[in-house]
């Protein structure tokens, strides 16, 4: 792997993966295709015999992004982790966090980084704003995450209408600053983009696409996680009323 030019760089993309041999390569041909330059790729992975990795290893120099880094995630089980292992070994001012199923919506990293790289703390991409979409997923999933993420948006303020999208990017000035308390799943997202809004720092949101993936195994626990996301959905409403 490729180890990167740190002066150069503008952003890094952080993809936690399991399993995702499926994918992997189609994920690099599109990043190579559409991303802007300046960026640095860092695949994050929890054990030696994901097979991710070998499928990364088969592909061609002109099929992945020239950047591209392997980071074990050694900080504790799961992709909570694994986000945070390559949110500590991002280089570049600005990272950004896309899932490897090909469930984001790649045009959308340039206006995102370009936000960033203007002050936005957390650049969220919104499913349920004017012009943004879900297509396919769950229907339990779907619409809780977009209940959620609209209540939110009217009655606390938050300057999103989707804190629950993974897909993200934020400053890294704001995460080094940011501890992460969440321990499990997915909702470190909602955690930061809360902290953001109410420790005075700023979100902000662009429309954005999402798609169910069409390989791989999904590994979204609704049930075991819901109690998680909603820690953090009552705890800007406490902090809402708190300022009122
Ligand atoms: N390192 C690591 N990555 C994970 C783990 N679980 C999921 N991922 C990765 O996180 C990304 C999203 O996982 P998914 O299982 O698709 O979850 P989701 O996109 O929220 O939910 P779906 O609606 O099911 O697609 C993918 O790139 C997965 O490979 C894990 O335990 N460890
Ligand atoms: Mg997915």
């Amino acid at each position: 792997m490729t180890s990167p030019p740190m002066a150069s760089l503008r952003y890094s993309v952080v993809v936690p993966v399991y399993n995702e041999g499926a994918n992997v390569g189609a994920f690099c041909r599109k990043a190579r295709a559409v991303l802007p330059e300046g960026y640095e790729l860092l695949i994050c992975y929890d054990f030696d015999e994901d097979d991710t990795l070998p499928a990364l290893a088969a592909l061609a120099e002109d099929e992945k992004p020239p950047v591209v880094r392997l980071v074990r995630n050694t900080l504790g089980p799961g992709v909570r982790y694994a986000i945070e292992a390559g949110i500590r070994a991002a280089v570049a001012p600005v990272i950004v966090v896309m899932m490897a199923d090909l469930s984001d919506d790649f045009p959308r990293v340039a206006e995102m980084v370009a936000r960033a790289e203007r002050g936005a703390d957390v650049v969220c991409a919104s499913r349920y704003m004017p012009g943004g979409r879900q297509i396919g997923g769950p229907w339990l999933k779907k619409n809780l995450s977009r209940l959620a993420g609209l209540t939110l948006h009217w009655f606390t303020g938050l300057a999103t209408r989707d804190p629950t999208n993974s897909f993200k990017a934020y400053r890294r000035d704001f995460l080094r600053r940011t501890v992460i308390e969440s321990q499990t799943g997915f909702c470190l997202g909602l955690e930061l983009t809360v902290k953001a809004h109410f420790g005075g720092g700023r979100v902000e949101e662009v429309p954005a696409c999402w798609y169910d993936r069409a390989c791989g195994q999904s590994r979204f626990r609704l049930a075991q996680w819901l109690p998680h996301y909603l820690h953090w959905y009552f705890w800007a409403f406490r902090r809402r009323w708190l300022t009122w």
